[in-house]
């Protein structure tokens, strides 16, 4: 059954990309059928001195980082470094950043990263932070819109395949995270074969502080050992509930014979986590031993510090009466996704032939009415018709995600058909279909997750990028295309490459981000333990086998520049400030044979660089940013003695 399923999408898929190829996209044939719009370099074209009229947060999916764009223009700005190490700026190899990609499981410099979701307040994007997960080692961080760097990381215990995650409620309340691979909890050494009825999944809701932002996991809820893919949260008139996608619900253990996807429907798993959370502020829910790192960046010393928590308060959903129901969803949900209203929560069935789309007024009447066709584990099921709101009748094939525009339409992406098709919300008739270049994961539109969208544009975030770029080797890197959706047709503007695999994005107008109050830090709130703040602090102070250097550096040179007194075994610790009060005039630092990589010091800040010298000699050391016509001179040497 399920090898004929394989077969089926496998002759599909390459139909659909043969016919992709054949689709009008040939050059000088531009036609109707996935044609560029006839202007549309015009309307990507932000002119040299220009700026952009969006910010687009991309997951840098297996590069672990977050890649802001620029939109209409495609342009890269910037690389932000969160779960993997970043020789570009020294991201977990100076001493400060370290302890920021600290696990349980030591230190783990490489994650892989998906979902990307902006703060709200009152359902509306408000700009203050992205959360991001980390897929591999579950882990969810918190980037600073301030300043553009992440300033919390947080693992997530009882977890595995961190996928359903980050998604935020609509004040920025709770960040959920959910977990892909049930596993047992707590973790032992047990059969594989006996996973049914023994693993478990965990929905982790962590509370935000809403000064700080700082997260901290307010309790987990234990689920059957199902796959929970993604979800989404109630928005409007379903604030307060969460949705989750699941697939497995045979719970089968190995996918090589028949077992997973044999189900003729999954459930979307509704979660009221006000019920939970009412009923955990009252004492409810049993407290776990469990080891999870919790890591935040210091904004006065900008430096980590790494906690090892020992405990979480889990939940019971058996206990907490209306706190989960499944709705039944065919087939192997991939995004579940809700409308600006949240009125409508789309279940994107990736083997199914048609759209589902659950009505949250029928689901809340029928909860109310107790009408359940049977339970799962003790978590009653809802009727399928009882709840249904509509089906969009065979759209496309494969559908993963879907996003919404200002104008009450929908937006979904089928992987195996390659396209995107704009439906109707309400009557569910398909408005406009248009093919990408290749195998569409999720589309972002900006703030199409909220209840506010800015329906102009909509990206679509390829997995395969085939002839769309020179080839470069054996592999492409993954592509976007946006397209302009404000009129009755999406109209494609634009290809541009992204880093890693683009999983989804996040997008809000330039305009709605707080003010970069932080784009420079200031020299005399510098609160690093040792900085050099004045060039009276600078010194080289011994410490039995450590020597740490007090350093700043200003255009054009270091103070100090020539440093002695260093020997064959030390471990010598480089703690540079940078002087500069301008924006936009870091330093860097590098010095010869060190095994880690560079400095990279934004003004006002101190950054450390660990060297651990092998050979006798002077050796020198330099910036390795060009910041001045003297940048070739700041420069400088150290000397290593024998032992
Ligand atoms: S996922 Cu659905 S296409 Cu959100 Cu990780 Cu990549
Ligand atoms: Cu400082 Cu180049």
């Amino acid at each position: 059954m399920r090898k004929s399923i394989n077969i089926f999408i496998s002759i599909i898929m390459v139909a659909g990309l043969v016919s992709c190829n054949d689709g009008g996209q040939k050059k000088g044939k531009r036609g109707a059928q996935g044609g560029l719009a006839t202007n549309a370099a015009e309307r990507v074209y932000v002119a040299p001195g220009e700026l952009d009229e969006y910010y687009a947060f991309m997951s840098g999916g297996f590069s672990g980082q977050l890649a802001v764009y620029g939109l209409p223009s495609g342009r890269l700005l910037k690389v932000l470094p969160v779960f993997s190490q970043n020789p570009e700026n020294g991201w977990g190899y100076s001493e400060e950043t370290k302890p920021m990609l600290n696990t349980s499981f030591g230190f783990v410099p490489w994650d892989d990263s998906h979902h990307p979701d902006i703060s709200q307040t009152n359902g509306v994007l408000d700009g203050r932070w992205v959360f991001i997960n980390g897929n591999n080692t579950p882990r969810i961080a918190r980037i600073d819109l301030k300043n553009f760097k992440t300033e919390e990381i947080l693992e997530i215990p009882n977890s595995a395949g961190n996928h359903s995650s980050s998604f935020i409620t609509e004040n920025t309340e709770y960040v959920v995270a959910g977990t892909r691979f049930s596993v047992p909890i707590p973790q032992k050494d047990m059969s594989i074969k006996d996973y049914k009825g023994n693993f478990k999944g965990s929905l982790t809701f962590i509370k935000v502080d809403q000064e700080t932002g700082r997260m901290n996991i307010k309790f987990q809820l234990m689920m059957p050992g199902f796959n929970y893919d993604l979800s989404h949260p109630g928005r409007d008139k379903s604030h307060g509930w969460f949705f989750f996608t699941t697939y497995n619900t045979e719970e089968a253990h190995s996918l090589l014979e028949v077992n997973a996807s044999q189900n003729d429907k999954d459930f979307i798993a509704a979660v009221n986590w006000k019920v939970i959370e009412e009923y955990v502020n009252n004492g409810g829910g049993t407290k776990v031993p469990a080891k999870y790192a919790h890591n935040i960046l210091d904004e006065n010393t900008h430096t980590a510090t790494s906690t090892m928590l020992d405990e979480v308060l889990t939940v019971n959903p058996m206990d907490v009466p209306g706190a989960v129901y499944f709705l039944p969803t065919p087939k192997s949900p991939h995004g579940c996704d809700v409308d600006p209203t949240g009125e409508y929560i789309v279940g994107n069935g990736k083997l199914s032939a048609d759209l589902t789309v659950h009505s949250f007024t029928k689901m809340l009447d029928a909860i109310e009415k107790k009408k359940f066709d049977g339970e799962a584990y003790g978590i009653p099921i809802l009727n399928f018709e009882d709840i249904l709101a509509g089906v969009v009748k065979q759209p496309g094939l494969g559908p993963l995600h879907t996003e919404f525009d200002d104008k009450g339409n929908a937006y979904t992406t089928f992987f195996i058909s390659s396209e995107v098709v704009k439906w109707k919300v309400g009557t569910w008739e398909v408005l406009d279909r248009q093919p990408v270049f290749y195998s569409v994961g999720h589309g972002m539109i900006p703030g199409g997750n909220s209840r506010k969208p800015f329906g102009k544009y909509f990206i679509a975030l390829n997995k395969i990028t085939k002839d769309r770029y020179l080839p470069t080797g054996p592999e492409l890197t993954q592509s976007a295309q946006l397209f302009d959706i404000s009129g009755e047709k999406m109209e494609l503007l634009l290809d541009f490459p992204t880093i890693g695999e683009p999983h989804y994005a996040a997008a809000i107008p330039a305009s709605m981000i707080a003010p970069n109050s932080r784009k420079i830090y200031k020299l005399a709130e510098n609160k690093h333990p040792y900085a050099a703040l004045t060039d009276g602090d600078v010194k080289v102070v011994r410490d039995g086998k450590e020597v740490h250097i007090y350093m700043n550096m200003i255009r054009s040179h270091f103070n100090p520049d020539n440093i002695e007194g260093v020997k064959v075994g030390d471990k010598v610790f480089f703690h540079i400030t940078n002087h500069e009060q301008d924006f936009d005039v870091p330093h860097g630092f590098a010095v010869i044979g060190a095994n880690n990589a560079e400095l990279l010091v934004v003004p006002g800040a101190t950054e450390t660089l660990v060297w651990e010298p092998k050979q006798v000699g002077v050796w020198p050391f330099y910036c390795t940013d060009f910041c001045s016509a003297l940048h070739q001179e700041m420069q400088g040497y150290v000397r290593v003695s024998p032992a």
